[in-house]
């Protein structure tokens, strides 16, 4: 049996343009560096296609400096795509960018319409259910019309709140598989996790755990060791990958691609 959570035949991407030195961050901790920030990103997606996934590449789109983090654009469930609606006005118009992309991969591509905002980053499927955070990116409106969509297939949504001062839900936690979360602890702690087996990430690594379970592997950034031996023990093989110019930007291994 296939688990739709983290077995995959697919990927998106979107090759980082020139602009990405004007991309969103909440604060500033350098300029990334755009060669650094490509060769990070061709490793990224060769890890991906070594899972014997098809990746397709988007060629970079300089009008949006944070296009590169497409996992904001769109949620991909095995039935549908449906096109996200981002809170950051300077985003808004990724969508509609990455909506050719998906409409040649899917029969079903579904839109939130709005007038609520609900960013992929937001939003953790597991096998029991669809968890989204709520965020300065994604608000109870967008919640409730993202229940409404995904109702038909059986999908519970549950709505849960990602911590003060935290961009995204996924931020601080990935699916490692269907009942199994790497978390930090400060996001473990608002109990939302209840009934699945969390492992935190080590203290002070927790830039650690935005990572993803694609096929075989757990892509995670380099630079966290206690928080890698954790899931090495755990029994998960791990790719690591540089992560250090996207970092200066909020993002990390699950925005830079839509799985499914
Ligand atoms: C932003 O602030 O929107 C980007 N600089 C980072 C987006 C990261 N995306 C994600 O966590 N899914």
């Amino acid at each position: 049996m296939t688990e739709p959570t983290f077995e995959f035949t697919h990927a998106i991407t979107r090759k980082p343009s020139v602009s990405i030195v004007d991309g969103l961050r909440a604060a500033d901790t350098g300029t990334p560096d755009l060669t650094q920030m490509l060769k990070d990103h061709t490793h990224y997606v060769r890890t991906l296609r070594e899972t014997g996934a098809e990746v397709v590449e988007l060629p970079a789109l300089e009008a949006y400096p944070d296009a590169v983090f497409v996992e904001d654009t769109a949620l991909c469930l095995p039935e549908a795509a449906i096109m996200m609606r981002p809170g950051a006005p300077t985003r808004a118009g990724e969508v509609q960018s990455m909506a050719p992309a998906l409409r040649a991969l899917y029969d079903v591509v579904l839109e939130i319409n709005g007038p609520g905002f609900i960013e992929g980053g937001d939003i953790l499927v597991t096998a029991k259910e669809i968890l989204v955070g709520r965020s300065e990116r994604t608000d109870a409106a967008g919640v409730a019309e993202l229940t409404k969509l995904v109702a038909p297939w059986g999908y519970n949504v549950r709505e849960v709140f990602t911590p003060e001062g935290v961009l995204h839900f996924k931020t601080d936690c990935s699916l490692l598989d269907g009942e199994t979360i790497l978390a930090t602890k400060r996001l473990d702690a608002s109990g939302c996790f209840e009934g699945y087996n969390v492992i935190h990430t080590a203290d002070g690594e927790e830039a650690a755990a935005n990572a993803i379970r694609y096929n075989q592997f757990v892509l995670m950034a380099t630079g966290f060791p206690k928080t890698a031996k954790r899931l090495r023990d755990a029994g998960f093989e791990l790719r690591e990958i540089n992560n250090t110019e996207c970092a200066k930007l909020d993002g990390g291994m699950s925005c830079l691609s839509l799985r499914f």
